[in-house]
């Protein structure tokens, strides 16, 4: 198995050399923060399997899809309608950029007060590390911030690169233009598969993608409980997986999942004590390996309770409405889902604090911890709304501005410990 994964990613053109450090590293990390934790629920091992073998089986299927003539098709944002590409039978994967270790090798040259988040993308592709990266045909981009809008003008000139233009504001002028990127968006996916886009495809497609969210909104209302039956870690981990597994297994495995915190809720079995803090973060997504939040606020008594993020809610909270089999009513329907994501690069983005404040209530969590990526000026200015916000509501926050490095640990543990302190009072 080993030898026919190091064909593969021989054959992916990957820096074996390099690719071997990530993947060294990344054994320890997971052991540490993941297989250290007790009574955790039997169907995170899925989770754990796949992570053991990140760059293995997955890739693999992708290969086999497009020794068949398939197509794949990497993103980086929840902004990219997956449905098209799934539509016209592509594959959608989306791309971690969670680590440290890829933006060491961006920063070579990118500049270095870029986030983090950007950085890690540009290095995988830079590094050759990423056999994700390497399989794909085409990578799709989208405006919603400076530093990804010139990073993707890098990126295009080492792998086939395509933006979207996602609009700042949410007026009806930039509905229109945003339904008219998800109409070019189909004729990209068209031309790159030679797949025509038809009603009963794209219905598929809806219902597939519909499906999936529906069991991540499952696994998030069993959170609501207390105790919570899964902790924050591992509910984060399901969620950056469903990235890039296969919709219908990944389905599947959710709400096998759930099956079982189901159970647990029932039998009133939790992860955590009853009375620890619960905490509701916001902000930023966090790909993997990007786990290190989670593991401060966990390893501190307390347990993550929701993700207000694009590795979280927004990825998931609303549905494509079903409509007629119809492509026109289908593609309006996309464009409209979509829209409704609050990302700070909209403004106003009054939605988000919104959202926050109902989802803190609904989770019964006990603070806030906003999180956003050094030099990520959207979300560090929104931390500064939300901030007021909250204290209307009496809703603790604690703002943290971190990257994907270790170095800061210490220092945050010590500022989350004093907020979890004062949250217990
Ligand atoms: S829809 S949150 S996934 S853009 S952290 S790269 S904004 S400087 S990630 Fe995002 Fe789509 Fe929005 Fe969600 Fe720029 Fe900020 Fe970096 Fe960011």
């Amino acid at each position: 198995m080993a030898n026919e994964n190091v064909q593969m990613w021989t054959e992916l053109n990957i820096d074996l050399k390099s690719h071997d450090m990530l993947l060294n590293a990344l054994g320890p990390i997971f052991q540490e923060v993941y297989l250290s934790q007790q009574n955790r629920p039997a169907g995170m091992g899925f989770y754990d399997f796949v992570v053991g073998d990140i760059h293995g089986i997955r890739v693999k299927e992708l290969r086999e899809h497009a020794k068949n003539g398939g197509k794949v098709v990497a993103t980086y944002c929840v902004f990219v309608p997956e449905e098209l590409v799934w539509a016209a039978d592509a594959i959608p994967v989306g791309l971690c950029a969670g680590t440290q270790f890829s933006v060491q090798i961006a920063e070579e040259v990118l500049p270095r007060n870029t986030c983090a988040l950007i950085k890690s993308s540009f290095g995988f592709k830079l590094g050759r590390v990423c056999p994700y990266v390497q399989a794909s045909h085409l990578i799709v981009g989208e405006t919603t911030c400076d530093g990804k809008k010139k990073m993707f003008e890098m990126l295009g000139q080492l792998q086939p690169v395509y933006v979207m233009e996602v609009p700042n504001k949410k007026t009806e002028r930039s509905r229109e233009l945003w339904h008219g990127e998800v109409l070019a968006f189909k004729d990209v996916i068209e031309k790159l598969t030679g797949n025509k886009i038809t009603a009963k495809k794209l219905g598929e497609a809806i219902d597939l993608v519909n499906l999936r969210r529906v069991a991540l909104q499952r696994l998030y209302n069993l959170r609501k409980n207390r105790p919570v039956p899964i902790s924050g870690k591992d509910a984060l981990l399901a969620t950056q997986v469903s990235f890039y597994d296969d919709a219908k297994r990944d389905t599947q495995m959710l709400n096998a999942l759930c099956d079982e915190l189901d159970k647990r809720v029932a039998a009133g079995q939790g992860v955590a004590p009853k009375n620890a803090p619960r905490i509701l973060i916001s902000g930023s997504p966090m790909a993997i390996p990007n786990w290190k939040l989670h593991h401060i606020i966990e390893s501190a008594g307390a347990v993550v309770v929701c993700e207000e993020s694009c590795t979280g809610t927004r990825f998931f909270s609303d549905l494509v409405k079903p409509t007629e089999n119809n492509l026109d009513a289908q593609l309006k329907a996309i464009a409209d889902r979509y829209m409704n994501i609050h990302c700070a690069c909209f403004t106003p983005n009054d939605e988000r604090p919104d959202d926050v404040v109902r989802l803190a209530k609904e989770y019964q969590a006990d603070g806030v911890i906003h999180y956003n990526l050094q030099f990520c000026h959207t979300y560090a200015n929104e931390a500064v709304k939300m901030e007021k916000r909250l204290e209307k509501e009496g809703i603790p926050l604690l703002r943290i501005e971190t990257d994907y490095s270790d170095e800061d640990a210490g220092q945050l543990r010590t500022r989350i410990e004093a907020f979890l302190e004062m949250i217990r009072k």
